[in-house]
């Protein structure tokens, strides 16, 4: 059973009441167990939403890009939620301080939600925090979910695990083919973006890109488009807002929008028992063990193996 006041804030977060969202994000973000008995009752208010993962590398245009989007979602009377995650700053990084202007500029609008999640030093359990932030939008009416994430290595992976379709946006200097490929864009990416297409090179990138995705051609589906757009000046905005309506009514039609989900369902609930195992796996005495295991190293020659499988085997006596 759900206290009264869980039930109290379930109500506000599916009537759109911003205060009750922030603070359940809140929850999340310090990982309160609690949120689990809120998150089942959330869940089923999910599903209408569109989730839409962008990426790219740092100071691509990534939030100026968002921004125009939201714009243009709101003229189309469609409301929007923007979890900007951060994996790379620490939470009082530049880059959150900039979202943190952004969410001033619709403090008052009910129809955007733009929240900032950082890792704080602690990667762990980010992908399912913003992905579970994302759920609690979701379920508050938000026709359009935005998580954008800067493209570090990891992070582009694992926004294409949260979102139902993926933006990689570049720059003219992002670099050649070789680097698109190395950088597995090409298998993540629904639809390219060039931005700063007012920059010299960005007609070379646009080809470059079409040129790679030529070569891997997937029969399984259609080349991810590239639109070439100006943010800053608000140019290109229009097509690539028609280019992501496509993308979905098309993955909609042919099932892939739901096989999507489906992989994207078992993943987490793989995930969180890879985390609940781990968790419940370390307590201080195995850590200790760990440690004390560790600092005898330099008088045996264990291999990590070796100490995984003496801890494993003290476990079990
Ligand atoms: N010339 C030019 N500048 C742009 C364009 N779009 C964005 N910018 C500028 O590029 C800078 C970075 O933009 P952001 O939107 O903050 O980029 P970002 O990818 O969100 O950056 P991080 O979140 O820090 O990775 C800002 O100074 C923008 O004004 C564009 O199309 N052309
Ligand atoms: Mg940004």
């Amino acid at each position: 059973m759900l206290s009264d006041s869980k039930n109290d804030i379930i109500k506000r977060v599916l009537n759109n009441d911003h205060r009750a969202i922030s603070k359940v994000i809140t929850e999340i973000e310090s990982g309160v167990e609690t949120f689990n008995s809120l998150h089942s009752k959330l869940f089923p208010y999910t599903k209408d939403s569109i989730r839409i993962g962008i990426t790219g590398p740092p100071g691509a245009g990534k939030s100026t890009l968002t921004d125009k989007l939201v714009d243009k979602y709101l003229k189309m009377k469609k409301s929007v939620g923007v979890i900007a995650v951060d994996p790379s700053s620490p939470f009082t990084g530049g880059a959150l301080l900039g979202d943190r202007v952004r969410m001033n500029n619709y403090i008052w609008n009910e129809n955007v939600f733009i929240r900032s999640m950082g890792s704080q030093g602690n990667l762990g359990g980010l992908n399912r925090k913003s992905q579970e932030a994302g759920d609690v939008l979701a379920a508050s009416g938000k026709d359009i979910v935005i998580y954008e994430t800067v493209g570090v290595g990891q992070g582009e992976h694992e926004i294409s695990n949260a979102a139902d379709i993926i933006l990689v946006v570049l720059v003219p200097e992002s670099g050649d083919d070789v680097q698109l490929m190395k950088a597995g864009l090409v298998e993540i990416a629904d639809i390219f973006v060039v931005n700063k297409s007012d920059r010299d090179g960005s007609d070379r990138l646009a080809q470059s890109i079409k040129n790679v995705l030529h070569i891997f051609k997937n029969k399984d589906r259609q080349d991810p488009p590239v639109f070439r757009t100006t943010a800053s000046l608000g140019l290109g905005i229009d097509g690539l807002f028609n280019g992501i309506e496509t993308f979905v009514g098309e993955s909609k039609s042919n099932g892939h929008f739901e096989n999507k989900r489906t992989v994207r369902f078992r993943n987490r609930v793989y995930n969180l028992v890879q985390e609940k195992l781990t968790k419940k796996f370390w307590t201080q005495i195995k850590l200790k063990k760990l440690d004390g295991m560790i600092n005898d190293l330099n008088n045996n020659q264990s291999s990590p193996y070796d100490v995984v499988n003496q801890i494993l085997k003290k476990t079990n006596e």
